[in-house]
């Protein structure tokens, strides 16, 4: 699958927070579950000035989700859409420490988005 990578992190064994490891080659990776409607792990702390690799992994079968970070004043502006099933990678190198939404903003018409409904999370630049 390729996700089995050294210095992975496996959300079937994560906590929800989580210090993304470093691997040999100096990037921080961690794989993330989406599903509806959650993000697994959902707290996730990584290294400023290090390069993040996180892979989202959609377990439905039907919904699409996507990952939203975005806040363009500390240089994070990531859309990534994840069709149902499949797994897409997100690369980004975080500068500014803070706290930062992670976020899925589908949604139905008439219906709460998926954020709404919990498939939310953070990321804790330190
Ligand atoms: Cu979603």
């Amino acid at each position: 699958m390729g996700l089995l990578m050294p210095g992975s992190l496996l959300f079937a064994d994560s906590p929800l927070t989580v210090s993304v490891p470093v691997g040999s080659d100096g990037i921080q990776r961690a794989v993330i579950q989406a599903d509806s409607y959650a993000f697994t792990p959902h707290h996730l702390v990584v290294t400023a000035g290090q390069p993040v690799e996180l892979t989202f992994k959609s377990v439905t079968w039907v919904v699409p989700h996507n990952v939203i970070i975005d806040d363009p004043q500390s240089g994070l502006h990531i859309r990534e859409e994840i069709p149902a099933g499949e797994s897409r990678t997100i690369m980004f190198t975080p500068r500014v420490m803070g706290s930062f939404a992670i976020y899925c903003d589908k949604k139905l018409p008439f219906m709460k988005s998926h954020r709404e409904k919990g498939q939310e999370g953070v990321l804790e630049v330190q």
